[in-house]
């Protein structure tokens, strides 16, 4: 019997600074009452879906910087997701900031989570690939600084079983780097579920910032056909305080192709029926990692290459 799930990517708009927890998780529950109206069984929401991408200013009250984050999960805030998921029988991904204090330390991620039909939570991802600077950045109209405000993820790439396969997230700036999908790869992951934020001019080079948007789907399209996996990913876009950014939120299939698409930069909900067996065919021949990988040969071998060492 086929393993179809019918997913949903919850794209959102900008979310204003001043928006206040319960108007955001108004629009999460809007948006997942409409993909359960199209039979969906999962809805995957973006990266930091509770509060304006604050990483783009300097915030040196700390009090200020903790109002961005959550301290539990789920928190009083969020209760109404777990609720509603639990009543329509549908799971999700979201993506916060999490505060935890351990042994009087505040730790700060960059998180998402994977809560099932019955509102259980699943698994846990803290975002690994922390774009952008510790210290403000001459010169831009707008700072990128998850470094500040984050540590590395400190979970690995998890893939769990859930929904009928094998499930496996990232956030955001994971997407750009292969050893993302290569890690959930090498455990069978048959859906990578993302969100990102991802503003134009991050770079500061006109030659590579005009391709924010190609980059973005040929992360993601590159990573699902090089491990014959399913990759959703959710946008927060728009014009968010000032700040630009990119949509185009997709749904990319184990070949690669695009499935569906946003083509809006507001709150939109798109949604495809994922057969979790479309991957199998190409793991049991392209991809079939025990036939063709070679980790061992991989190695430089600088006596026979001549080729210089990497720098140590
Ligand atoms: N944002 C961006 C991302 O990786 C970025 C940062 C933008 C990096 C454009 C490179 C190019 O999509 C986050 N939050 O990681």
């Amino acid at each position: 019997m086929m393993r179809k799930l019918i997913t949903a990517a919850a794209q959102m708009g900008p979310i204003a600074k001043l928006e206040t927890r319960a108007d955001t998780v108004g629009r999460l529950l809007e948006m997942m009452r409409e993909a359960k109206g199209r039979g969906c069984e999962l809805v995957v929401f973006t990266e930091l879906a509770l509060t304006t991408f604050f990483p783009r200013w300097m915030i040196e009250d700390e009090a200020e910087l903790d109002s961005y984050y959550e301290t539990e999960m789920p928190s009083a805030a969020t209760q109404p997701l777990f609720d509603e998921a639990k009543k329509l029988g549908i799971g999700f991904y979201l993506g916060y900031a999490e505060l935890r204090v351990e042994n009087g330390v505040k730790r700060r991620f960059n998180t998402s989570i994977l809560v099932n039909q019955k509102a259980q939570i699943i698994s846990t991802y803290r975002k690994v690939h922390l774009p952008g600077h510790s210290e403000p950045q001459p010169g831009r109209d707008f700072q990128h600084l998850e470094k500040r405000y984050f540590e590395p993820g400190d979970l690995g790439f998890p893939v769990v079983k859930g929904f009928g396969g094998n499930m496996g997230m990232a956030i955001c700036n994971d997407r750009r780097w292969p050893e993302t999908y290569r890690v959930m790869g090498l455990q069978d992951v048959e859906m990578v579920m993302l969100g990102y934020n991802t503003p134009f001019g991050h770079v500061g080079e006109q030659a590579m910032d005009s391709l924010t948007l190609f980059h973005n789907h040929l992360s993601m399209q590159a990573g699902a056909y090089q491990n014959a996996t399913w990759v959703v990913g959710t946008a927060k876009c728009g014009n968010e305080e000032g700040s630009k950014m990119g949509g185009q939120s997709v749904i990319i299939a184990p070949s690669g192709e695009i499935v569906a698409q946003a083509v809006t930069v507001e709150d939109e909900v798109i949604t495809a029926a994922c057969d979790l067996d479309l991957g199998k065919r190409y793991k049991e021949t392209v991809f079939d990692f025990a036939a063709h990988r070679r980790p061992e040969h991989y190695g430089l071998i600088v006596e026979r290459t001549g080729a210089i060492p990497p720098k140590s």
